[in-house]
């Protein structure tokens, strides 16, 4: 079998790039590991930047996400129990972000792929990449113990931080970058009412902690814990109480306690991969990159790159141009590592990392003052937030 473009990983990544280049009539093979309900069912990110939203409307898979999605025109940051708003609609021209789930946004991109008869091998094992600095790249996997031998024009890794695209890169000339940082977010999904009409980032001298929500019914709250805690470490009661004690006592009462229905710790890092193609190889998404989640910029990151990607494999195919393709790296990392940045910032701002009676610890304080009491600070913060521009 020959493809246009194997496609590893069906994230937000390889499924916005597979429909990304469906719409512009150039096929494509997603190869999955796990199976679609498994990939359906992951909890993951919640705020979505315009130029997502943009990309969705792009390829025609928006209707549920208009009707179900939520415009935010700004968030809250609290300091010690004392709530900033944060107005970024006014501080950014009229840019704002949509609160809809990346669990609906996969099933969305899985059910138009389908729909549009977009070839999607789940249980796809074992995958194997050859050949990629040919012209003739291959691919193989397993599933039910048979085995899939695929030859293309292009592979594009969007398999994640632990997929297979990223290691199959020459160990001589990839370069990578990481910052791993001391603690870890507690999430949970509980059916309540959100706290607030936004989102709230709450920097408490007992730690990090975010109220956001999924819908007016379906609320998606954090609290930075210790990077060993276990989850049974955590009941639902100690939960609700320590984030109360995080908003302070004036907001206490804005949580709305409810049944929780998912609970969860991921570490947090920082992570870049260079470059981000070799040959015919692409990585895109958390395959090439990883950002701490307080900037919200994991899924608009992937957006960004299958953007960058798409547009050059539609000039290649269409046009028999390469520039793009020869570009591609460039462009996208220099997106990728202003979000790292930004990502890096805000954690850096609104976590506690140990000791405040430190320089670092008063340096932090002054940062958050500086930004929440000078109109430049602000609109830096929401320039970044909405997302920068493409
Ligand atoms: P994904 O990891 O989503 O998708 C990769 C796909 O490739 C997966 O389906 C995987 O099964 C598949 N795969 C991997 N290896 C393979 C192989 N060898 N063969 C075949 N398939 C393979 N971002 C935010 O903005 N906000 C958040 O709150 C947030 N919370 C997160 C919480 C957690 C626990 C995690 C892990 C990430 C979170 N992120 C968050 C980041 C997350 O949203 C990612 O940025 C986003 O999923 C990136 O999408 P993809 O690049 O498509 O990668
Ligand atoms: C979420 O709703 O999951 C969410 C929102 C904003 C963040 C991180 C996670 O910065």
């Amino acid at each position: 079998m020959h493809v246009p473009v194997v496609i590893i990983g069906s994230g937000p990544a390889g499924l916005l790039l597979s429909h990304l280049l469906h719409v512009r009539g150039i096929d494509s093979v997603i190869l999955e590991r796990k199976s679609r309900d498994y990939v359906e069912s992951r909890i993951r990110a919640g705020v979505l930047e315009m130029g997502t939203v943009g990309l969705m409307r792009d390829v025609g898979v928006d209707a549920r996400m208009n009707a179900e999605g939520i415009l935010h025109d700004g968030i809250y940051i609290s300091v010690e129990g004392k709530r900033h708003h944060i107005d970024m609609k006014s501080l950014t021209g009229g840019q704002t972000v949509m609160i809809y789930g990346q669990t609906e946004l996969t099933k969305d991109l899985i059910a138009a792929r389908l729909a549009h008869g977009g070839d999607i091998v789940f249980g796809a094992e074992d995958v194997s990449l050859h050949d990629v600095e040919s012209d003739r790249p291959g691919v193989r996997y397993f599933k039910d113990g048979t085995e899939y031998r695929i030859t293309c024009d292009y592979i594009a890794a969007c398999d994640g931080y632990h997929g297979v695209g990223r290691q199959t890169m020459p160990k001589e000339t990839l370069k990578t970058f990481e910052r791993v940082y001391p603690f870890g977010w507690l999430g949970v999904l509980a059916k309540a009412r959100p706290a607030a009409d936004e989102l709230i980032y709450a920097s408490h001298s007992r730690g990090f902690a975010l109220c956001s929500m999924r819908s007016q019914t379906v609320v998606r709250h954090y609290v930075q814990v210790p990077i060993d805690d276990k989850i049974e470490d955590w009941s639902d009661d100690r939960f609700w109480h320590e984030l109360r004690l995080r908003l302070g006592a004036e907001d206490a009462d804005l949580v709305n306690e409810g049944e929780v229905f998912e609970k969860s710790i991921a570490p947090l890092r920082s992570f870049v991969a260079e470059p981000m193609a070799h040959g015919r190889l692409f990585l895109a998404g958390d395959a090439a990159h990883i950002v701490p989640p307080t900037g919200a910029k994991g899924l608009n990151l992937a957006a960004s790159d299958v953007h960058y990607l798409s547009r050059a494999l539609v000039a290649r195919f269409k046009d028999n141009d390469d520039t793009l393709l020869a570009g591609y790296g460039v462009t996208a990392t220099a997106r990728v590592w202003k979000a790292e940045r930004f990502s890096w910032w805000m954690t850096s701002m609104l976590h506690r990392f140990g000791d405040e009676n430190s320089f670092d610890g008063r340096v932090r304080q002054a940062e958050l003052d500086y930004v929440l009491s000078s109109q430049a600070g602000k609109t830096m913060l929401a320039e970044n937030y909405v997302g920068l521009p493409y």
